[in-house]
């Protein structure tokens, strides 16, 4: 099975930018991984088209065979979220003028404002409206549990999540090496809040892109780490 071209695309430019690097990598949860994706490395012009088109083309293939998937407002966790929620509902309008053009973004301010217009959110206002959350990984969910919340707090309706890269792995805990199955992060999100958690790329794409082009010693790695930490769901 090969990848859809957007899918490609994106994984090419990840490994030409280095926004996924192969090699030993500590991570929040102190597992060490064989690789590591940072998506803050899309700051340059046509990486930033690169990532947002492809947010764009996930939501929106979603969107056309789930035809119940509505949502008004792309909400991008501040800070990171930001520039891709802006920039990704603006490729939505590219992809589609009459479906997306009057798409909305907003964020939150990280610091509480009391003085001019107030409030701590910027952008369109959440209340009543269905919002998708724009992040990039969840490991722990941490971060995404705090933007849940602002939703909430907003009154608005969280409808969906979606990041640019899903582990694929077991949410951390204590006993990470017993080999006990357990859902990811995501997973446990998508069954407590009943939403759809879309991926531009998961672990599988990129091994999958990997076969034949990449280092055959990288792919073990990758496999090995795959098998121990691979999430139940
Ligand atoms: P939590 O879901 O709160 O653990 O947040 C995910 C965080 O994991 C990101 O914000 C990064 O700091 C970090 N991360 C990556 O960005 N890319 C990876 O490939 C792995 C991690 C990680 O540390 O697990």
């Amino acid at each position: 099975m090969s990848l859809p071209a957007y899918k490609q695309n994106f994984v090419k430019d990840c490994v030409s930018a280095e926004a996924l690097k192969f090699g030993t990598f500590t991570l929040k949860s102190k597992r060490v991984s064989p690789y590591f994706f940072n998506a803050g490395l899309f700051h340059r012009a046509d990486l930033l088209r690169s990532i947002s088109s492809a947010y764009a083309h996930t939501l929106k293939a979603h969107g056309d065979v789930n035809p119940d998937f509505q949502w008004d407002i792309l909400f991008g966790p501040a800070y990171k979220g930001i520039p891709l929620a802006a920039a990704t509902v603006d490729k939505l309008a590219d992809l589609d003028m009459e479906k997306y053009g009057k798409k909305s973004y907003s964020f939150n301010r990280k610091e509480a404002k009391d003085h001019g217009e107030g409030g701590n959110i910027v952008g369109a206002s959440l209340k009543g409206k269905k919002v998708v959350i724009v992040d990039d990984v969840i490991t722990a969910g941490t971060a995404i549990r705090e933007a849940i919340d602002i939703i909430k707090k907003e009154g608005g309706e969280l409808v969906g999540i979606i990041v640019a890269f899903d582990r694929l792995e077991k949410a951390p805990s204590a006993t990470d090496d017993d080999g006990t199955p357990r859902p990811s992060a995501i997973g446990e999100v998508r069954k407590q809040y009943g939403i759809p958690v879309l991926a531009i790329l998961t672990l599988d794409d990129v091994v999958e892109y990997l076969r034949g082009l990449g280092s055959e010693e990288d792919l073990k790695r990758l496999d090995e780490y795959r098998a121990k930490y691979r999430a139940s769901d």
